[in-house]
This record gives structure tokens, sequence and C-alpha cells, in this order.
């Protein structure tokens, strides 16, 4: 296989960590289903015996989002060259967990996707005995009092979901490093994929999708995704991967490769569009604040320049925003959209919109998530690659039908 490190993003989708199957020569790699591999003599094979622990198709997709993510792992050091893909987002996230022992100390991003606050709160502090913090990595000081010489797992998400926060990747990966340089610096990149951010280049350990969004990109597989560049990582991972055995199918693996070959034209289109979307929320007098990175009103906006890439717009297709007049009003906006599908999940082709207080954020704890922010009034796009000025018309529809609610709550 050439190698394809040195092929700018564009080229990388279509290329990186391929080679043309070598008995017919297919460009696209079979759908390898079967579970098991013929052996000429116990323990002579061609590098496969069962399908849990390699498998030829799923190494092609893992292979290709190590690459797009900058592990320099070579296929001779490492098969899937530190790339690694599993059932789910939190499948992912569970094996990495794995990495760290029974009562460590974990410090997490105090904002972060629903689901993996519950897998760390209601699951892994009872089942793993961990001592978690929440904190908000956007502030050093804050990081700085929290780490400790025996902190084991730093638990990044950048941009936060739902509110956007952005944390300094390489910061706090220097400032967690400095207080134990075996603490494992987990990015999850889901709301940008490799285009718009590269956190390994940052100085993370490791870097988590969760592939159901932006890297497959369609909305039809769930997966997750794991990459490192650092060989030994890679050989933990694997080995984890395999034990615990939450692995990708063959047939989510080829779709969501096939997805990944249009990654950078896809999300070229998401962040245009995303950005025409927040200038245009911002300017709305019915709109209390817009959160989209590439505004200059964000918070981080200069972390922003600094770590993502814009890539023909705002650097990610996520806007979040807070309308006037609380939830009546949040409620009038979310049932009269009509491209906008009202909607969990995010990162697919399609314009998706919610309401992450009471969709994907109610299992995280009331009384934090008043702490965040994630109230009534914030409304959460997904910005998909239809037409943006069909897009436009129909939040301003939204808004017309959100403000209509407000006068009538004043009369
Ligand atoms: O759903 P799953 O593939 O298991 O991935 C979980 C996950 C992890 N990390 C982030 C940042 C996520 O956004 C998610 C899933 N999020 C949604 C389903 C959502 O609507 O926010």
């Amino acid at each position: 296989m050439s190698d394809h490190s040195n092929l700018r993003i564009a080229s990388q989708v279509i290329h990186a960590g391929q080679h043309a199957e070598p008995v017919t020569g297919a460009v696209m790699p079979p759908i390898f289903t079967s579970t098991t591999y013929a052996q000429e003599s116990p323990g002579v094979h061609k590098g496969f015996e069962y399908s849990r622990s390699h498998n030829p198709t799923r190494y092609a997709l893992e292979r290709m989002i190590a690459c797009l993510e900058g592990s320099n792992i070579s296929e001779d050091t490492d098969a899937s060259c530190g790339g690694f893909a599993f059932a789910s987002g939190l499948a992912a996230m569970a094996t990495a967990l794995e990495l760290i022992d029974a009562g460590s100390h974990i410090i997490s991003m105090d904002d972060i996707y629903g689901g993996s606050n519950r897998l760390l709160q209601k699951v892994r502090q009872r089942t793993q005995n961990l001592d978690i913090d929440f904190v908000d990595l956007t502030d050093e000081s804050k990081l700085r009092s929290a780490m400790r010489p025996d902190t084991a797992m730093l638990w990044v998400e950048t941009p936060t979901n739902p509110t956007l926060k952005i944390v300094d990747i390489a910061r706090v990966a220097q400032i967690a490093h400095e207080v134990n340089p075996k603490c494992l610096v987990v990015v999850d990149n889901t709301f940008c994929s490799p285009v718009n951010q590269r956190p390994l280049e940052h100085g993370a350990d490791i870097v988590m999708h969760s592939s159901t969004k932006y890297v497959n990109g369609h909305s039809d597989v769930v997966g997750g995704i794991l990459v490192t560049g650092k060989p030994e990582l890679a050989e933990r991972i694997r080995f984890l991967q395999n034990a615990i055995g939450s692995v990708m199918g063959p047939f989510d693996s080829y779709l969501t490769l096939r997805g990944l070959k249009t990654l950078d034209v896809r999300i070229r289109r998401h962040n245009a569009s995303a950005l025409r979307i927040a200038k245009h929320l911002e300017a709305s007098e019915l709109v209390d604040r817009v959160v989209y990175p590439g505004l200059e009103s964000h918070p981080q906006h200069s972390v922003y320049k600094k770590q993502m890439e814009a890539t023909g717009g705002g650097g990610t297709g996520m806007i979040t925003f807070f309308i006037k007049g609380g939830l009546e009003p949040a409620k009038a906006f979310l049932e009269t959209v009509s491209i906008f599908t009202l909607a969990e999940s995010l990162g697919g082709i399609e314009s998706l919109i919610e309401h992450p207080a009471i969709m994907t954020h109610a299992s995280v704890p009331p009384e934090q998530r008043a702490v965040l922010g994630i109230d009534d009034a914030l409304i959460r796009l997904s910005v998909g690659i239809e037409d943006c000025d069909d897009l436009i018309a129909d939040v301003d529809r939204a808004l017309e039908a959100a403000s209509a609610k407000m006068g009538a709550m004043a009369g």
C-alpha cells in the first residue's frame, strides 16, 4: 500500500489506507461476512482467524479513519494503523474506559453528550468505581486545580454537545501531561470530523467518534471509532476491542467507508450553510443568543481559529441558539419546521432539529443541566446539505410561529 499521509484530506478520504482486493482486484473492499477463516495447520493462517478479532472490511474502514485523524502507525506495525471500529459511539467510549483501572480518577468536560454522561455517572461510577470530576475545561485554572498526579484520564469533548463550548486541546493536553505524563487525553471529535479538527495533532492520545454522525453521514449506521497514533496504545486497544467484543460488523463497516469517501464535500456544504444560518439567526430579534464556532461572538472564537479548520464555513454544521420566551415559543419553532426533521442525532445529510433538555440530554441530572445552561429555550440544529435558501425559508417560517406564540403569551 502506498503512503497517503502526505495527501490533502480531500484526496485522503478517497484513498487513505485503501488497496485493491488481492484476489480479484476489486477497488472497493468486498463485504467479508465469513465469521471464520480456514487454517493450513493449527495456528498457520493468512492473518485472519475469527471475525471479531480480524475482519478485512472493518480493517479497510479502520485504516482510512486512522490516516484521516493523522495516526502515523504503519500497517506493518498495526494491521489497522491504530484505528478501531465499534458497534456504537458509546461502545467505543466504554472500551476506552477499560484502559484505566478500577477506582481511577478521571476528569471529564462538564458539557458532554447526555449518553456519555450517563455511561460515566450511572454505570462506570458503580461498576468501575471511577472517581469522576466534571470540569469546565475552557477554564485552565479549573483544570489545574482538578488534576492530580494519579489522574488516569482526561475526557474532552469539543465542540461540546449541546452548548458548543470549545476546549483548547493543546493546552489541556499539556497541563494534563505535565501533572501526569501517563494521563490519557481522549477527545470526542464527533462534532467536527477529521476534516474540521484533528486532535492527535494537538497532543491528544486518543480520538473518539460517534461515527453514527458526520463520519458515516447518512443517518443509516450506528457506530463508533477510536484512533491513536501511539503503537503501544494501539496494542492495548486492539486487545480490548477483541476481549470485550463490541465490534462494528462488516456491512456497517462497508457503509461507513462508503460514507467517508464523500466526507470532505459533505463537510464543506454543512459548514457553509451552518455559517449562513447562524448569522441569519443572530440577526433576528426573536433570538437571544446564537452559539456557533465560526461567529466572532463565540466565547472561544480565538481557540476555534487556532485549532479548527473553517473548511468553507464555520467549522461544523452544528448550531445552538436560545429563543426568546422559553419553552412555548421553542415548541412552536420545533413543531413548525418542515425541512428540518425533529429528531435526535446529527451529522447526516438531512437537516435535524432537537430540544436537548427534553430529548438528547434528559439523562443529565437537572441540577447539572441548569449549571450548563441547557434550558428550555435552547434549540440545537444539525444543518444538512439541502439548498441553504430552502433551509433559511424554513427557519423564517418557524420564527414567525414562535413570534405568534410570544404575542399570544404577552396578550
Ligand atoms: O449514539 P452513539 O453512536 O452511541 O454515540 C454517542 C455519542 C457520543 N459522543 C457524542 C458527541 C455524541 O453526540 C453521541 C451521540 N449523540 C446523539 C445521539 C445526539 O443526538 O446528540
